[in-house]
């Protein structure tokens, strides 16, 4: 060390392990023992695995925010017991009044009251099975953690939507398609015998938001999977989950009949192929008896299907919902699917794949739909298919894990991007008809329901990366149990549970994190420009790709020319309006109509043309390009001034990450402005920051190792 230089410092503070677990102290004695008097000690009633880590997660949770042992008890009509039963299991419950209550909330759902018994009683967890209860001592939890009153607490909740899950890409070697936060979770190699304690963690984090299943691995999927010692450590895992209500799903390769070396085809029509699946289904259903059921990608980006042997989905799907039909496990189809060599605006193409089938789909088939056309980019508009299958379950695909949003290094929070899909009015069947209510089968009156989310979560010590890649997680599962949620609540108790109750803290990280997404479409995809990423990797600006199947090039996207940028999708373009209710197509067949915020996607718009600013096309994007910047120095400022709040760990791993945020913006910036400039050949306007390279520099940057690209092909950009 030179003299004079600082001394070095051993940075203190949390890695993320505990995510929004922490069970901190509550730092004020009053309000820790206001607490303590109503929650000292646990009273069950019942007996049962699930029963157990509720007890277990209250005794460990309180004890760790009240600062003394919650013991377990067995009398509970006194303030001071948390009382957990069912009608079946508990006196109590039976006497306390809540039988029309409990009638409502179904088998997940759970009421915490004190209502009935007064302020003298216990505080009281009733639901129908012991998963409610599991749900709601975490919700018990979370009210302490984010310092809710609990005296007068009367809180009814049942989950809107009753499959509620986790699609993970991971593959088998360990890596993860698109992940960004290590490798997979799961060690095949190691399992079954060795299970790892992270799995329980895992576990306990999704019950604690009401996940109830996980798609364990990759939607390019391999057949391997299938086999008998596979299948052995997938039912390791299913065991270690169960107490927890989550359910394991897998990816399903449809070619695996073939693949195994058992038949000559896959062809769902083949006598013989139907056999094979149902005699994999008893095999899965004799190890693991509440197995979920399949997942599948068929034709689509090179995955085998129906399509090869010229059969239609609708019975690849059929095929395998028939095999799972007797032990109750459903089949999950994506509708991801286009080709490059059809014709068609990939936008429009999975509706006119799937729209003339709906209506024979069998009972336990769902067809899984992204939240928009393309493909999960900052901003789509809802995917078509929403509302246009009526007869047809439909999950909702989100993407937690940030493929195109700047991966686990871009702080953005997704709740916005969820409630703008979940909130949008398809008007099937006139105003209202959100995709909310498509996706929870109020609309069409479907009995199962279900929503998915791909993963974020991998090895890293934090589990998503990025110190707030995790409210993505914690986002998606309480948007998944109650739609209705805000945005704003959501990112509320997130920040409370994992940095800090601290009002200075709360009220300005929770703006930072309610404008992050608006500024990653700013500074990546501004007015509905989408898909100009890189090549394969996705990683930073690629406008200019224009090699390779045109589908997957950034000007079939862009359109950009002399005249102007923006694809038409009108009717005097690709005409992909039409797949819309006819109020929705009114809504963007006009330019004037067409909220700006797509008015790219589905308007070729002249370069020199006004805006509703008065400022021309080519302003307005380079407007939006430096806002994009601008709101990403703003929450740099931001976490200068709440840092303080927070462990000096997490406040440095933000401020580094968030450096680098600003520094991708910046390339994203230049390198889409001086593009585009080489069609609007319109000068940059007066306040435009210098950029900092050229076009070619940015043109001819190559990326090696990006984390997250199917088979980590080396040098490719
Ligand atoms: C794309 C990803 C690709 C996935 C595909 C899918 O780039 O890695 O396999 O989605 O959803 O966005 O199947």
């Amino acid at each position: 060390m030179t003299v004079g230089s600082p001394a070095p410092r051993i940075l203190q503070g949390e890695d993320g392990y505990r995510l929004w677990l922490r069970y901190d102290r509550v730092p004020d004695e009053a309000t820790r023992s206001k607490y303590a008097s109503l929650l000292s000690h646990v009273v069950m009633s019942g007996n049962s695995d699930t029963l157990s880590v509720a007890g277990a997660e209250l005794q460990h949770g309180l004890g760790l925010l009240l600062g003394q042992a919650i013991p377990l008890a067995t009398h509970a009509a006194q303030a001071g017991a948390i009382h957990l039963g069912t009608p079946d299991s508990s006196e109590l419950i039976r006497e306390a009044g809540l039988q029309e209550t409990l009638n409502a909330v179904g088998a997940e759902g759970y009421v915490l009251t004190r209502a009935k018994l007064g302020l003298q009683g216990p505080v009281i967890i009733a639901a129908n099975t012991d998963i409610g209860l599991l749900y709601g001592a975490f919700a018990l939890l979370r009210s302490v953690q984010t310092l809710s009153p609990i005296e007068h607490v009367h809180h009814v909740s049942a989950p809107r939507i009753r499959r509620r899950l986790l699609n993970h890409w991971d593959n088998l070697d360990g890596t993860v398609e698109r992940g960004y936060a290590g490798f997979s979770l799961w060690d095949w190699y190691k399992l079954p015998d060795y299970l790892s304690p992270r799995y329980t963690d895992y576990a306990r984090a999704n019950a604690s938001l009401g996940i109830n299943g996980t798609v364990l691995t990759n939607v390019n999927a391999h057949a391997l999977l299938l086999t008998l010692p596979y299948l052995r450590k997938v039912a390791a895992l299913a065991q270690v989950f169960r107490p927890y209500g989550i359910r394991v799903y897998l990816s399903a390769r449809f070619s695996a009949p073939l693949e195994l070396g058992d038949l000559p085809t896959a062809d769902p029509l083949d006598v013989n192929v139907r056999k094979w699946w149902q005699t994999k289904a008893q095999q899965i259903y004799d190890l693991i008896p509440d197995f979920g059921g399949f997942l599948v990608k068929a034709n689509s980006e090179g995955q085998p299907g129906p399509h090869d042997y010229k059969r239609r989905h609708v019975d690849g799907a059929n095929l395998l919902a028939q095999a799972l039909q007797p032990y109750g496990g459903v089949v999950i189809w994506r509708a991801f699917v286009y080709d490059s060599a059809v014709s068609e605006d990939r936008h429009k193409q999975a509706y006119l794949e799937f729209v003339p089938q709906d209506g024979e789909f069998e009972d336990n088939a769902f067809l899984q739909v992204k939240n928009g056309p393309i493909d999960f980019q900052p901003r789509e508009p809802v995917h078509p298919l929403f509302g246009a299958m009526p007869e047809t379950k439909l999950f909702l695909e989100f993407q937690i894990t940030q493929e195109y949003l700047g991966n686990a290094t871009h702080l953005v929070y997704l709740g916005p991007l969820f409630k703008e899909t979940l909130g949008a009015d398809t008007y099937a069947r006139g105003p209202g008809s959100t995709v909310a209510k498509v996706v929870d089968g109020s609309l069409e009156g479907h009995s199962d329901s279900g929503i998915a989310g791909v993963s974020n979560i991998g090895s890293e010590v934090n589990w998503c990366g990025h110190p707030f890649a995790a409210a993505n997680w914690y986002a998606f599962g309480r948007l998944a149990w109650d739609p209705a949620l805000s945005a704003e609540a959501i990112a509320e108790e997130w920040l409370r549970m994992t940095f800090s109750n601290d009002e200075r803290f709360v009220e300005p990280a929770r703006s930072l994190m309610l404008s992050s997404r608006e500024a990653v479409v700013d500074y990546m995809t501004p007015l509905g420009l989408h898909h100009i990423m890189a090549w394969d990797h996705h990683q930073g600006p690629g406008p200019w790709v224009d090699q390779g199947r045109p589908d997957w090039t950034s000007p079939y996207y862009h359109r950009a020319d002399l005249v102007g940028l923006g694809a038409n999708r009108t009717r005097s373009g690709t005409n992909a309006i039409e797949q819309y209710a006819p109020e929705v197509q009114a809504c963007y067949a006009d330019p004037a109509t067409c909220p700006e915020e797509l008015i790219l996607w589905f308007h070729h718009v002249p370069w020199r043309q006004n805006l509703k600013s008065g400022r021309s096309l080519w302003q307005e994007v380079c407007f939006h390009y430096a806002r994009g910047v601008g709101a990403v120095r703003s929450m740099q400022n931001t976490w200068e001034s709440l840092a303080r709040y927070v462990d000096d760990k997490r406040a440095l791993h933000v401020r580094s990450l968030l450096r680098v945020q600003e520094k991708e913006a910046c390339a994203w910036r230049d390198a889409c402005v001086q593009y585009f400039q080489t069609f609007s050949q319109l000068p940059l306007p007066e306040d435009y920051e210098e950029p900092e390279h050229s076009l070619e520099y940015y043109r001819t940057l190559t990326r090696y190792y990006v984390p997250g690209i199917p088979e980590r092909r080396f040098g490719r950009v």
